[in-house]
C-alpha cells in the first residue's frame, strides 16, 4: 500500500509519522521524533525554524532509508506564529515564539482604537494576547525593519512548506487564528489590515485544508535523493488536525485536545459570533471542510511541564508518571488555581507561581511536589467542566461525554478526574490526534476517504479508545462549587 507522511510539530517536540491503509484500517509508524526547543537571544524568545526544517528533512531521509517514498506529505504545527519573506525570497529573521513578551499589552492597546466587538464581528476569534494581530501590531509600533521590508507573510507550516516546495500559500485553519481573517467574507479582513497599516499584498492566497500545494522542489529532491513528492496543505493548525481525528460517531460531540494546551469545544458548521460568544471569549477557528472549532483555550499541561522543568533545574528530576503518582497520593481538594490566570502564561518558576496564587487567595499553600501537581490537575479538571458547560450553552447542545485526544491522555489520572468532574464518560484516544488528522486529510485529498466522517470511522476502527466512567461525582460536585467560588468563575 502507498505510504504518506505527516509532520506534526508541537510546542515542545515534533514527529514524523508514516501512515498506510490496510483493509480499511490505518497503520502508523513513528519514523522520527525530535525536540523543539525555543531559543532565547537577549530579550527575545524564538523558534529554531531552520532546525525544524532540518528535522523534516531527516524524517524524509528516514523514510527513504526504509525504502519508502511517500505519495504525499503534510505539516501541521501550533498556531499564530509566522515568518516574513523578503523580496529575494529569503526568510527575514527567526520567527518569534508566541510566549515572547514583545506583544505584551498590545491587545489592550489595540482595543483602545478598535473595540473588541468590532474585531470579533470581523473575525470570530477569541482574544488571546499572543494572537498574530497583536504580534504584528507590536512589530508595526516598534518599526520592525523586518516588517518594513517584508513581501510575504507565512505561518509556521506555510513557511516550512515553502522551503520544501518553493511555493507560497497561506492555509485556512492557521490563517483563521491570526484574528485577521474574516470567515464571513472568506478572506483576509482588509479593513483590519488597513487599520494596522499592513499591506494587503503581504497576505497570500488562502488554501483550504486538503488542497494540493506543490511538490518537493528540484533542489530538495536532489539534496535528499528523492522524487517529486506531493506536498499537501492539510489542516495545518495542529488543533484543527486533532479535531479531524476525533473518533466521534455522533455529529454532535465535544472534544478536548489535550497537550501543552487544552482546547475544549465542539465542531460547528457556522461560526457562532454572538455577543455571548464574545463575552465568554470563545473562538471560531477554521477547520476542515468548512467547519469551525467553537472552543476555548485552557492553559493545559503547560503549567505542569514548566513545574517539571523548574524542578529539573534545581536538580530534582521527575518523570511525568512519577509526578502523576505523587499527585494521586496527595490529599484531595486542598487548594485550586485558575489555570488561565495570566500569571501562568510565561515560562518560568511555575511551582512558586502556583504557591503564590494559593497564598494570595487565602488557601493552604501546597508545599510538596505531589500537592502542587494535584492542585494543578484538579483545577484543570474543574476548568474542563466549566468550559464544557459553556460550550453546551453557546452551541445549544447537550453532550453525552467528552472525547479526549492528544498526548495528555497518557495522564490517566487526569482522564479519570475529568470524567469525575464533568460527571460524564471520557473517551480517550487517539493520543497522536494531530498526526492522525494530518494523515486523514491527506487521504481525503488523495481520494482514499470520501469525507471526514469516513476518515473518523477508520480512525475509530484503527486506534483504541479508553473509556473512563465518572465516579465519586458527589465529592467532585462539592469540590467544583468551591473551585468556582475561589476562582471567581461563574
Ligand atoms: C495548540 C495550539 C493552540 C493555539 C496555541 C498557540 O498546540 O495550536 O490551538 O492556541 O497552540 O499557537
Amino acid at each position: 500500500m502507498p505510504n504518506i507522511l505527516a509532520f506534526d510539530l508541537g510546542a515542545s517536540s515534533g514527529r514524523a509519522i508514516l501512515g498506510s491503509l490496510k483493509d480499511g484500517k490505518i497503520v502508523t509508524e513513528e519514523l522520527h521524533r525530535f525536540p523543539n526547543d525555543p531559543v532565547q537571544t537577549g530579550d527575545r524568545l524564538h523558534w529554531d525554524i531552520l532546525r525544524l526544517y532540518h528535522e523534516i528533512k531527516q524524517g524524509l531521509l528516514k523514510a527513504k532509508h526504509q525504502g519508502v517514498q511517500p505519495v504525499s506529505i503534510g505539516i501541521d504545527s501550533w498556531a499564530v506564529d509566522y515568518g516574513l519573506i523578503g523580496s529575494d525570497g529569503s526568510l527575514l529573521g527567526n520567527p518569534l515564539h508566541y510566549r515572547d513578551r514583545s506583544s505584551n499589552g498590545m491587545m489592550e492597546k489595540l482595543q483602545e482604537e478598535l473595540t473588541s466587538a468590532e474585531i470579533f464581528k470581523r473575525t470570530g476569534i477569541q482574544f488571546l494576547p499572543f494572537n498574530t494581530i497583536y504580534q504584528l501590531y507590536a512589530a508595526k509600533i516598534n518599526q520592525s525593519p523586518q516588517l518594513d521590508s517584508a513581501k510575504h507573510f507565512l505561518m509556521i507550516p506555510d513557511l516550512l512548506r515553502y522551503f520544501l516546495t518553493g511555493e507560497m500559500y497561506n492555509e485556512f485553519s492557521n490563517a483563521s487564528t491570526t484574528q485577521l481573517y474574516n470567515p464571513l467574507g472568506q478572506n483576509w479582513d482588509e479593513d483590519l489590515l488597513q487599520h494596522l497599516g499592513l499591506p494587503k499584498a503581504l497576505f497570500g492566497q488562502v488554501l483550504q485544508p486538503g488542497s494540493p500545494a506543490g511538490f518537493l522542489q528540484p533542489s530538495v529532491q536532489e539534496e535528499l535523493g528523492l522524487g517529486p513528492i506531493a506536498v499537501h496543505a492539510v489542516a495545518e493548525h495542529d488543533t484543527a488536525s486533532a479535531v479531524v481525528a476525533v473518533p466521534a460517531t455522533d455529529r454532535s460531540f465535544a472534544y478536548l485536545s489535550c497537550g501543552t494546551w487544552s482546547l475544549l469545544g465542539t465542531e460547528v458548521s457556522e461560526p457562532v459570533m454572538t455577543e455571548e460568544a464574545l463575552r465568554l471569549n470563545f473562538t471560531n477557528e477554521g477547520g476542515f471542510g468548512g467547519t469551525y472549532r467553537l472552543l476555548k483555550n485552557i492553559m493545559g499541561l503547560w503549567i505542569l511541564q514548566e513545574c517539571r522543568r523548574e524542578w529539573e533545574r534545581v536538580g530534582r528530576n521527575y518523570s511525568f508518571p512519577e509526578l502523576v503518582k505523587l499527585a494521586g497520593e496527595a490529599p484531595a481538594f486542598q487548594s485550586f488555581i485558575e489555570p488561565d490566570d495570566p500569571a501562568f502564561m510565561a515560562p518560568g518558576d511555575m511551582p512558586s507561581r502556583v504557591k503564590e496564587y494559593c497564598g494570595k487567595t487565602n488557601q493552604p499553600v501546597p508545599e510538596e511536589v505531589g500537592a502542587i501537581v494535584r492542585c494543578i490537575l484538579e483545577s484543570l479538571a474543574f476548568k474542563y467542566r466549566y468550559v464544557l458547560e459553556l460550550t453546551e450553552r453557546l452551541s445549544g447542545q447537550q453532550f453525552k461525554g467528552l472525547h479526549m485526544v492528544g498526548g495528555g491522555i497518557h495522564n490517566t489520572l487526569l482522564c479519570q478526574w475529568t470524567a469525575n468532574a464533568i460527571g460524564k464518560p471520557v473517551w480517550a484516544g487517539p493520543a497522536e490526534g494531530s498526526a492522525i488528522g494530518n494523515l486523514a486529510v491527506q487521504w481525503i485529498a488523495n481520494g482514499e476517504f470520501a469525507d471526514i466522517w469516513e476518515a473518523r470511522q477508520a480512525i475509530r476502527e484503527s486506534f483504541p479508545v479508553t473509556v473512563y466512567d465518572p465516579n465519586q461525582t458527589n465529592v467532585w460536585n462539592d469540590g467544583y462549587g468551591r473551585y468556582l467560588a475561589l476562582t471567581n468563575l461563574r
